[in-house]
């Protein structure tokens, strides 16, 4: 583990495969000011109340679970996590897409992490360390520890990595000697730069506001099952799951954009499998290998959802 003001790295070997990270350290303090935060956004009306939004946002509060009250300290990490580089064979056609980061297995558990903590980082031994009881909003809290910063496109940025990352939290009743806690910080290229907004095929990132419109973000859609709105524009889908239109163009992805991974291709016939919305267990099992997410095996919600979004790529 290296040190520096404001962030520290590591590296955790899981299965052989180096995981690079980053994380930062803020007090159990400062819990009230965060919360401020998104009770002072929902006072001014910008958090959405869409439903799928509200289901995914409702638990969330920056607040200690009962069973913890007297953990000091928020350990707050960011994970390498390169989008997969995917090709589907359709048609006789090759389509280039991308599974993005969050959306399969990153190599690192949270056991895995949480052994990291106590061995590498903490030092000590004797000391809780726990995931939040009451999940927090992690771009936040990455943000004012000073691991990250906020492009316009909402997303977190760390330096090395880009916004090609995964968070993810401890808490701990071990206390830090170093706390520091930043002001809200955007990216320094969004200062002049809105190449994010002009790409989002939704119209979810606005000029005249910071917080996006969620309503219009194409993740919130195409990562669960159900109709595309009316309004998504015909083309707009450019990824397995989610969407990657506001990061793969931004200039603070110029580095990260490179390491990309390539995965093998999905052929013709998984393709047919999939789009005939009833795979067989055979192409779902190869899939998930491919695409690294064993979660495919056995959730009929996520094979109908992958079946509907290959669908999409390969046909328009
Ligand atoms: C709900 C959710 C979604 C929803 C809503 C997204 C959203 N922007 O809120 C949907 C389904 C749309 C979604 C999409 C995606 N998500 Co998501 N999502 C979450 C979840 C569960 C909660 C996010 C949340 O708290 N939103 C509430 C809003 C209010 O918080 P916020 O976005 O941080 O907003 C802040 C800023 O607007 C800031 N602010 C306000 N005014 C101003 C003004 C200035 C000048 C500045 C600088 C800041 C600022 O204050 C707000 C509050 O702090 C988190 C997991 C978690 N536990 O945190 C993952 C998470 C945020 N998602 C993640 C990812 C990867 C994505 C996608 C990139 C997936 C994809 N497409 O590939 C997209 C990105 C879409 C986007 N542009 O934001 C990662 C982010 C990693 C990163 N690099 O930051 C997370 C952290 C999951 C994880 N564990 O790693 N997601
Ligand atoms: S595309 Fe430009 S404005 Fe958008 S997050 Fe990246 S640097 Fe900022
Ligand atoms: S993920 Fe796609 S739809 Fe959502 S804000 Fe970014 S570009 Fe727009």
């Amino acid at each position: 583990v290296q040190n520096n003001p404001t962030r520290y790295s590591g590296v955790i070997k899981s299965n052989s495969t180096p995981i690079t990270y980053q994380y930062a350290t803020v007090s159990t303090m400062h819990l009230p000011e965060l919360q401020d935060t998104i009770d002072g956004l929902r006072r001014d009306g910008l958090l959405s109340d869409v439903p799928t939004f509200q289901e995914y946002t409702r638990e969330m509060r920056f607040s200690l679970a009962e069973d913890f009250p007297e953990a000091k300290s928020i350990i707050i990490f960011a994970i390498s996590n390169p989008p997969l580089a995917v090709n589907l064979h359709h048609g006789g056609k090759s389509i280039p897409t991308f599974l993005p980061s969050g959306y399969y297995d990153p190599g690192v558990s949270y056991d895995e992490l949480r052994v990291e903590v106590e061995k590498n980082i903490i030092k000590e031994p004797g000391h809780r360390i726990e995931r939040p009881g009451i999940p927090f909003h992690l771009k936040l809290l990455a943000v004012r520890s000073g691991l990250a910063r906020y492009g316009r496109n909402n997303i977190s940025y760390v330096n090395g990595m880009g916004s090609f990352i995964l968070l993810r939290c401890f808490v701990t009743d071990y206390e830090f000697q170093h706390d520091h806690w930043q002001d809200i910080g955007m990216l320094e290229q969004c200062e002049t730069c809105r190449l994010c907004q002009k790409q989002c095929p939704g119209g979810a990132i606005q000029p005249n506001r910071f917080v996006i419109d969620v309503s219009r973000c194409l993740t919130l859609y195409n990562e669960v099952e159900g109709d595309f709105p009316a309004w998504v524009p015909e083309g707009a889908h450019n990824a397995v799951l989610g969407c990657m239109k506001c990061q793969i163009t931004c200039p603070g992805n110029r580095q990260a954009v490179q390491h990309f991974i390539p995965v093998d291709d999905i052929t013709e016939e998984e393709i047919a499998e999939y789009i005939s919305g009833t795979p067989d267990e055979k192409t779902i099992q190869s899939v998930s290998e491919k695409l690294r997410m064993p979660w495919l095996v056995g959730s009929k919600e996520m094979v109908n959802v992958l079946s509907r979004n290959l669908s999409v790529l390969v046909q328009g």
